[in-house]
């Protein structure tokens, strides 16, 4: 299995494995950037990749960004309409990691529903390049999405895992939350 979601007030957490650039059925994908909103590496590299370098001609009018800021660009050349960039905390060296961490995905949910976007996905932020051990990662995001849900007019969140590994992680937290909600 390398699926699963869960009904939050009938709205959709979603789980997958995947590559974040190759979600044709989303309206806007999330970037984990850095705050120069250049290409990079992991997330942000593979995104500019696709999208084209347009995609960097246009975001970098709307840098720097600070940690947990989003911003939004279209999305050019990937099959989605819109990227979120935001800035992850690196850990050990923004702190309070854990409440940077949950406003990052907060802004990008936040920025999501002002632009009327109703389908989202993240990648697993700040846990590659910038070190966040994902076993303090994943209950953060997870936790974070769902008040995301309750508060928006978003239907579906889709959180893209790029390993099996990353995704057993996250997996047993979002099973641990379905056995927690109201059935
Ligand atoms: N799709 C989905 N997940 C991916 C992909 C992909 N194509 N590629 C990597 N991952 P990272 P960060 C996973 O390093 O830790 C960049 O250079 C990866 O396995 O992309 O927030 C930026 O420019 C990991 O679990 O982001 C910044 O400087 C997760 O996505 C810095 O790295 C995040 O890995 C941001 O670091």
């Amino acid at each position: 299995m390398n699926r699963r979601y869960i009904n939050i007030n009938n709205k959709i957490l979603e789980i997958v494995v995947g590559d974040i650039t190759d979600q044709p059925d989303i309206e806007a994908i999330v970037n984990s950037a850095n705050k120069d909103l250049k290409p990079g590496g992991g997330v942000s590299g593979a995104i500019h990749r696709k999208a084209g370098p347009e995609l960097y001609e246009y975001a970098k009018s709307l840098a720097p960004i600070k940690v947990s800021q989003a911003v939004i660009t279209p999305a050019f050349r990937l099959p989605n309409k819109y990227v979120i960039h935001t800035l992850g905390p690196v850990y050990g060296l923004d702190k309070p990691e854990d409440k940077l961490l949950q406003q990052t995905y907060m802004n990008c949910i936040r920025l999501a529903d002002e632009y009327k976007v109703k389908s989202l996905a993240f990648p697993s932020i700040s846990t590659g390049i910038f070190g966040y051990p994902i076993e303090l990662a994943a209950p953060l995001a997870v936790e974070s999405i769902i008040q995301g849900l309750k508060e928006t007019n978003l239907s579906m969140v889709r959180i893209v895992l790029y390993t099996f590994e990353d995704y057993s992680v996250y997996e047993g937290v979002v099973a641990q939350k379905d056995r927690a909600l109201p059935s």
